[in-house]
C-alpha cells in the first residue's frame, strides 16, 4: 500500500472512531496523519507480531490526545484488530488518550511536554549500547509551550545525539486560538538553530517530502538531532474541519461523518 492510501485510511477510521465514539481532537489526528503514514509505511522498522522486538524504531507520540491517528495507523499495520469496537470503551485499553497498554506503543501520554525527553533518554540509551534503531518524538505546536521540552532541546545536542529526531507538527493552533496570538513561536527554525539543532521545514502533508527527509535522517545521511517542522493544517483532509479551531473538540454527527468520508473517498 502507498502512504498516501494508509494515510486516507487512517483519516476515514479515525472519523469513524470520533463519530462512533463522540470523542474529540479529529483536527490534530488530521494534521499528523500523513507525517505518520509516511513513517509506518516507510521509515521505521517494527514488526507488528513482536510489538517489544529489541531492533525496532522508537516513536513517541507527544501530542496524546490526538490518539485516534495513532492508534488507526498502529490497527492499519497490523499490531491489533476491533479498534472500532473497543476504542475509549470502559475495560479496555484503548483510552481516549495515548496508552502503553497498546502493542506498538511506546508512551502513555496526554499530559503534553513529556514524550521528548523520554525519546532523548532512549537515544542515549541506544548511542550507548552501541545500538542502530532510531529514536523519534512527534510534537504538536501548543505543547512547545511547555518548558520540558526546551531542556530537552537543550540536552540533545550536548549529548551529539544523531540518533533523534523530533517531528513538529506546526498546525498553527492550539486548544484555545491560534499559536500566534495565544504564544507566538516564531522564528521557530531559527530558535532550533539556535539550540544547535538540525532543521528542515517541510509540507507535512507532501509524501515525497516527508519521505526524503525523514529518509536521510533514518539512513544517517542527515544526522541528528533533527528538527523536522512540518507545516500542516489542523483538520486536514475534510474541508468543513481545516483551520478551524471548533474541531479541536467536536464529534461529528451524522451528517458530517457521511460528507467527510465522501471527501476523503474522492481522493482515493
Ligand atoms: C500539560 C498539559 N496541559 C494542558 C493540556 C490540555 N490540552 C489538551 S490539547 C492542548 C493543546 C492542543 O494544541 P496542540 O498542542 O497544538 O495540539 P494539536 O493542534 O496538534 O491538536 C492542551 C493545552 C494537556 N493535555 N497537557
Ligand atoms: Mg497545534
Amino acid at each position: 500500500m502507498s502512504s498516501e492510501n494508509l494515510a486516507r485510511e487512517v483519516r476515514e477510521l479515525c472519523l469513524r472512531l470520533c463519530h462512533k465514539h463522540r470523542a474529540s481532537h479529529i483536527g490534530g489526528a488530521y494534521s499528523v496523519a500523513d507525517i505518520l503514514a509516511v513513517l509506518y509505511q516507510d521509515i521505521l522498522e517494527f514488526h507488528p507480531e513482536d510489538a517489544g522486538w529489541e531492533g525496532r524504531d522508537r516513536l513517541f507520540y507527544s501530542k496524546g490526545h490526538a490518539c485516534t491517528a495513532l492508534y488507526a495507523v498502529l490497527e492499519k499495520k497490523g499490531f491489533f484488530q476491533n479498534l472500532l469496537e473497543e476504542f475509549s470503551v470502559d475495560g479496555t485499553y484503548f483510552t481516549s488518550h495515548v496508552n502503553h497498554h497498546i502493542p506498538g506503543v511506546e508512551l502513555s501520554t496526554g499530559s503534553l511536554g513529556h514524550a521528548l525527553g523520554v525519546a532523548c533518554g532512549t537515544a542515549l540509551a541506544g548511542k550507548t549500547l552501541g545500538k542502530s534503531w532510531k529514536s523519534f518524538a512527534i510534537l504538536s505546536d501548543g505543547e512547545l509551550d511547555e518548558g520540558s521540552n526546551w531542556e530537552a532541546f537543550l540536552f540533545a545536542p550536548q549529548q551529539k545525539l544523531t540518533n533523534l529526531c523530533a517531528v513538529i507538527d506546526y498546525n498553527k493552533i492550539q486548544s484555545f486560538g491560534r499559536i500566534a496570538e495565544v504564544l507566538d513561536l516564531e522564528p521557530l527554525a531559527d530558535k532550533l538553530r539556535a539550540f544547535r539543532w538540525q532543521c528542515l521545514e517541510v509540507d507535512g502533508h507532501d509524501h515525497q517530502a516527508l519521505r526524503q527527509a525523514l529518509g536521510d535522517f533514518k539512513t544517517g545521511k542527515t544526522p541528528g538531532p533533527l528538527a523536522l517542522v512540518c507545516h500542516t493544517i489542523k483538520g486536514k483532509g475534510v474541508s468543513f474541519m481545516e483551520n478551524q479551531l471548533a474541531w479541536h473538540y467536536k464529534s461529528p454527527n451524522d451528517a458530517q461523518l457521511e460528507q467527510g468520508l465522501k471527501e476523503l473517498a474522492a481522493h482515493a
